[in-house]
């Protein structure tokens, strides 16, 4: 596998960077996870418009623009043979030296992967994911803005680790006031009879590119969706769930701290609409 390093194609295993990069050092940096289906970078514009305003929020210039980053992107695809496939783009705050602070970093390192990607096992999009609320909360907005996709990812780290201790997959994460802000890698959507409910984003969720595809989908599909603040109680007594992320696309939630969501089974909306994202995918974005 070919890895994209600063500007050059490099092989996998000579893919390395410094030590003293602060990413490494601080976990100072950004990064997207974007789909290739068929051959078409899904949301491309979108995604880089978000790098580049979790950039501008971490004071972390990009010496490139965005044209610059899309062509690599599609340049790894395409090296790599890719039509299908997950690509992960990380933007490091750099060499710098033993201390916190920025300014000693002036050479940002642009790294970009793009591999198979491997899906939730089928199975969990038939029957439905089982999932718990995680005791770690999401970190509070004041401290790092949700919208900031930094390479900081050590709280929901360890909300998936509780999910896995408890031999699920996924976890709720709360803010600090105690309402629903997402899972640890994928925004929540609930139904309440004839209206979908998902966190905002004031509330600690990020503002997914999934998410906002989904969105699309449900104004065209003539659904009403709120962003209010949500509780746990709002989610244990939904009529159905599920929840989106670029990995898994649109998952079915049937069960949440032992609750059953529903009827305990797999929502038909939630079939019709990750149908429709499906139709979308191959065509809304960027051909390689
Ligand atoms: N919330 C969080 C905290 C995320 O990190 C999402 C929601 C969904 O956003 P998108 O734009 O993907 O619809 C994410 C992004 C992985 C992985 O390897 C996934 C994410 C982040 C880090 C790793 O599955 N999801």
């Amino acid at each position: 596998m070919k890895i994209y390093l600063n500007g050059t194609m490099v092989d996998e295993a000579d893919a390395k960077i410094s030590v003293f990069d602060h990413g490494l050092l601080y976990g100072d940096g950004i990064f997207e996870g974007i789909r290739l289906y068929r051959g078409c970078v899904f949301r491309l514009d979108e995604h880089l418009e978000r790098l580049e305003k979790s950039a501008h929020a971490i004071l972390l210039n990009l010496p490139w623009v965005r044209a610059t980053i899309a062509e690599a992107i599609c340049e790894t695809c395409r090296i790599n043979g890719l039509e299908d496939g997950y690509i992960r783009v990380i933007v490091t705050r750099g060499v710098g030296s033993l201390g916190l602070s920025h300014l000693s970093c002036n050479d940002p390192q642009l790294i970009i992967i793009a591999d198979k990607i491997t899906l939730y096992p089928e199975e969990h999009y038939t029957k439905g994911l089982k999932i718990i609320t995680s005791p770690t909360r999401r970190i509070n907005p004041a401290a790092l803005a949700p919208m900031v996709k930094s390479l900081n990812y050590m709280n929901n780290i360890l909300a998936k680790a509780d999910a896995n201790r408890a031999g699920c997959l996924e976890a709720i994460m709360l803010n600090d006031q105690g309402y629903v802000a997402e899972c640890t890698g994928d925004n929540i959507f609930i139904r309440h009879k004839d209206k979908w409910f998902t966190p905002p984003t004031s509330a600690g969720a990020l503002r997914g590119i999934t998410r906002g595809a989904v969105l699309d989908i449900m104004e065209e599909l003539g659904f009403s969706c709120e962003e209010p603040n949500l509780t746990r109680y709002d989610i244990w007594t939904a009529d159905e769930m599920f929840l989106t992320g670029t990995a898994a696309e649109v998952i079915p939630v049937v069960e949440v701290d032992g609750r059953s969501i529903g009827e305990g089974v797999p929502g038909l909306l939630t079939h019709k609409i990750l149908e429709a994202f499906h139709d979308l995918v191959g065509k809304d974005g960027q051909m390689i």
